[in-house]
């Protein structure tokens, strides 16, 4: 193990020493902020040479990396753990076992916090509808911070002493270590499988993600998703948000004669769904799920609207890049689990299904051990050609075919790059034939084997997409 500063095996418990483990960007900011507040303060990763030790105060001497190191831990009054470390990694169960406690950067902002808490987890959109509230916080004047796992650490919001309102994304990995959040207003999005392999079962990642509703004021659920309903009886405020007609005072859609469909709350229309910038079944529960987070904080409903008639989503989801001869480019580079492409099918199929348009699907990558014939009933109803790509792609192809494929309706090729998927789809161009209306990158699969993530593979078909606008000149961008 390598000791780059000074190693102090003589800590006493009496001494308060509060250990972060893991030094990325939770734990770093973990670090300075116990710094800040006088504790002592000492660092173990794994890594030899973790990149962000130079922004370590020097006030922190013991720094421990090239392994978590036990004999630490076991001295340590309390664990910061950071989220992408398992709890049953050995140096961790073994501190647990000699009862030390194991916090995350949450449990010290929460603690910390003295502005509501607006806290959002969910298996899918969690970033899309965090965003959306901050956003909806902001238009109506207050000071917000947004943070989480959406990628500014949560304690890095308590520098701003004006702050009037915390909007936090959690993940399943922050929440498994927090107690008694008491946030302003919680919810689960919605529940699919996801990160199995770190929570064991359905039931281990449905227990951490349901830590949220500890201590809140008020939920909001979605009435499709039972999974989304706290557990334990409680009276207090709720809202709900659903693809149906919604009862007095709760969100849904509805759908006026001519088909045009609309935001409501209760009987009131409140938006048609063309206003939106945001595209698909999918965002409308997001724009509900956001319409009821800031209403039980309090923030206005005309705002909001108003927030909702600009928000143009997030890159990556479900994005709009362009029109090349008459078909359309989404990149849903983010979405990585089966959960999301389902969500990404159905949403923007049934935007093109009463256009008698198809999709072209993207789909594979790294496929972490899911069950991918669950698309195939969504593939049959709104999808005529799937081309698959990356270390899996054999293997998703085969799990659809058990699961019923129409193959004699969908088209499915393997072209194992994003490179020859796009050879294909100048075929798709060049017909005159093809359904297809829109092309879609929806992998469903991580994207490591290809890619450092799902950001540089979303760019990396932005730019593919660029090149066929340049060699087709009948674009809209
Ligand atoms: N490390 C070890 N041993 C291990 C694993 C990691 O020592 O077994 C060390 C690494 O060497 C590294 C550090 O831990 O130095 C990294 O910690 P981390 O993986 O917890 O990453 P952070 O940089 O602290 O980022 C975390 C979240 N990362 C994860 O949950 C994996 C970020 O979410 C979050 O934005 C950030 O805190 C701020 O709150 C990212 C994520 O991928 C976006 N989240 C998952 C998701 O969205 O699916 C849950
Ligand atoms: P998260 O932060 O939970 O990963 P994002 O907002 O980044 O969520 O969206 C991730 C993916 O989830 C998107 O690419 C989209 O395909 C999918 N998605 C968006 N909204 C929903 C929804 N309401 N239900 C299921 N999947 C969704």
């Amino acid at each position: 193990m390598s000791n780059p500063v000074t190693t102090d095996k003589f800590v006493h418990k009496s001494s308060g020493l509060q250990v972060v483990v893991g030094l990325g960007q939770s734990g770093l900011s973990a670090a300075v902020y116990l710094a800040e507040k006088g504790f002592r303060v000492a660092v173990t990763d794994g890594q030899p040479a973790p990149v962000l030790a130079d922004k370590l105060p020097e006030s922190i001497t013991i720094r421990q990396f090239g392994a978590l190191d036990a004999e630490l831990l076991q001295q340590a009054d309390r664990i910061i753990i950071s989220p992408g470390i398992a709890l049953n990694t050995d140096a961790i169960a073994a501190a647990r076992q000699a009862q030390v406690p194991v916090v995350s950067d949450i449990q010290l902002f929460c603690e910390a916090c003295d502005v509501p808490i607006v806290a959002i987890t969910g298996s899918n959109a969690k970033s899309t509808v965090t965003t959306l509230v901050g956003q909806m916080a902001a238009d109506a004047g207050l000071n917000v911070g947004v943070g989480g796992n959406i990628g500014v650490p949560a304690l890095s919001l308590l520098s701003n002493p004006d702050m009037q309102l915390a909007v936090l994304e959690l993940s399943s990995f922050q929440l498994e270590t927090v107690t008694g959040l008491g946030a302003q207003v919680a919810t689960v999005l919605n529940m699919s499988p996801d990160h199995l392999d770190r929570h064991g079962d359905m039931l281990g990642y449905h227990q951490a993600k349901h830590r949220i509703f500890q201590g809140a004021k008020s939920v909001v659920i979605n009435r499709e998703d039972a999974l989304t309903r706290p557990l334990v009886a409680d009276n207090l405020p709720r809202i709900s948000t659903g693809i149906h007609a919604p009862d007095k005072g709760q969100y849904g859609l509805i759908t006026a004669p001519d088909g045009q469909i609309y935001l409501a709350r209760g009987a009131e229309r409140l938006l048609a769904a063309d206003q939106l910038p945001i595209k698909g079944r999918h965002n409308l529960l997001n724009a509900q799920a956001a319409l009821a987070l800031g209403e039980l904080a309090g923030l206005p409903l005309d705002s909001m609207l108003n927030t909702l008639q600009h928000f143009t989503g997030l890159e990556h989801r479900c994005q709009y890049l362009s029109t090349i001869a008459g078909i359309d480019y989404f990149n849903d580079s983010k979405g990585t689990n089966v959960g999301s492409t389902m969500a990404a099918i159905e949403g923007l199929g049934a935007v093109y299904a009463p256009k008698d348009g198809k999709l072209l699907l993207i789909l594979g990558g790294q496929g972490k051990g899911q069950q991918f014939g669950e698309l195939a009933s969504f593939i049959n109803q709104y999808v005529s050609k799937v081309l698959f790509i990356g270390e899996d792609a054999e293997l998703i192809e085969q799990h659809l075919r058990a699961a019923n494929l129409n193959t004699d309706e969908v088209d499915v090729h393997q072209c194992h790059t994003l490179e020859e998927a796009f050879n294909v789809i100048e075929q798709v161009i060049a017909s005159s034939l093809s359904q297809v209306q829109a092309v879609l990158l929806s992998p469903a699969c991580a994207s490591f084997d290809q890619f450092s993530g799902y950001e540089a593979r979303g760019v990396h078909f932005g730019q593919l997409v660029q090149q066929m606008a340049t060699d087709n000149p009948a674009t809209k961008v």
